[in-house]
């Protein structure tokens, strides 16, 4: 299902197998939380170069729920996108989303943050909704710990996030439909733990391995600290996606430890409010330096919207524009997944710890 194909020290090249194609690790996800990439068709994600889209269970299951999208042959058939998809399980946004929860054994009790509804996801539901959103990859129900935890209630939140591994593996076993589902790592700040939880999941035998509960208001030192605390507890032959995260310097470093695949809102949300990413750091493009800029948002990295300048893409941004909106996404997407394939040709040729460096500080230099 997952081979290593290169390894540069602790880094790695891969090719995934999913229901829905091949993904070359180390790889980015787009984030489609709501069943789209926001302000793209699939047409669009996929001339970004995507390979996989991330959505979400506790969204969709909210509205339209999962039985409808089932109706329409699963997510894929829903939002027209014909490569793989993952969906997180849920837990995370329960926690982060909605204003009332509560957890127990059986799972977790939230309401609604659209209308206050109550609603409960267990570990054997969140599996069944993913079944019906027909996803490739699916997560595993876990608690993400807060930053900071006390030690003793941390390693209580993770015992029973390994109990809920447990339950959600045994009903992948049995739907046996080919799909992957991945256990996630949690710990905190606490090495031991992580290492615990790491070792314990690993014995479950997943098709891959999440670390969660990483950039979640930690300082980045510490992040990376439990990222290789981590990675280096989880089975050589299997994918590792580190959640949520990050930004180009932060992928390049967790690629460093041995991680594979990524998810984050940045590159979209950050064009939301006019920013783009380009080799020299971020710019934005409401600044009135761009004015008369002829120049594409960054030279380095091709796609459709290298087709035009930042003059007019300033145009658009200050204008309120619904295409500048369009256009930054693609852009931003692209730069992030120019940069993983970047990083893939690196580690073929084997020269990935040099490349980084380079990048890295040309990136912090700042000179844009
Ligand atoms: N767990 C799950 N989804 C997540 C996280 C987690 O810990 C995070 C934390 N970075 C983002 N998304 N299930």
């Amino acid at each position: 299902m997952f081979e290593v194909l290169n390894t540069e020290q602790g880094a790695r090249r891969g090719v995934l197998t999913t229901p829905h194609g091949k993904i070359q690790t180390p790889i980015f996800m787009p984030v489609g939380t709501q069943a789209t990439v926001k302000s793209l068709t699939p047409a669009q994600i996929e001339e970004t170069g995507a390979q996989i889209i991330l959505s979400n269970t506790y969204h969709l299951n909210i509205r339209p729920t999962s039985k409808l999208i089932e109706k329409f042959g699963g997510l894929h058939g829903f939002m027209r996108w014909n490569k793989p998809i993952l969906t997180d399980s849920g837990g995370f946004q329960a926690f982060s989303l909605s204003k009332l929860r509560k957890i127990t054994e059986e799972g977790i009790t939230f309401k609604s943050h659209l209308d206050g509804a109550k609603l409960f996801l267990s570990p054997e539901s969140c599996m069944q909704i993913q079944k019906e959103l027909n996803s490739d990859i699916r997560m595993v129900l876990d608690e993400c710990i807060p930053y900071p935890c006390e030690k003793r209630d941390c390693l209580k939140s993770v015992e029973r996030t390994i109990r809920w591994a447990k339950r959600c593996k045994k009903i992948h076993d049995s739907f046996a439909d080919g799909n992957l589902t991945f256990g996630i790592v949690q710990g905190g700040i606490y090495d031991d733990i992580r290492k615990m939880c790491a070792e314990e999941l690993s014995q479950m035998d997943f098709p891959g391995y999440a670390i969660g509960g990483v950039s979640v208001g930690e300082p980045e030192e510490e992040m990376l600290k439990q990222v290789d605390a981590s990675t280096k507890y989880l089975p050589e032959n299997k994918p590792r996606y580190v959640m949520g995260v990050g930004t180009p310097v932060q992928l390049l470093k967790m690629i460093a430890l041995g991680a594979d695949m990524f998810d984050c809102v940045m590159p979209t949300r950050l064009a939301r409010h006019a920013n783009a990413f380009t080799v020299n750091g971020v710019i934005n493009l409401k600044n009135s330096r761009f004015k008369e800029d002829h120049s594409p948002i960054d030279e380095t990295v091709q796609s459709y919207a290298s087709n035009f300048t930042r003059a007019y893409i300033r145009h658009l941004v200050v204008s309120n524009e619904m295409l500048a909106c369009t256009l930054l996404s693609i852009h931003n997407i692209s730069f992030f997944l120019d940069l993983m394939r970047q990083a893939r040709e690196h580690l073929e040729i084997g020269d990935f710890a040099e490349w980084s460096n380079f990048w890295i500080s040309r990136y912090n230099s700042g000179e844009k």
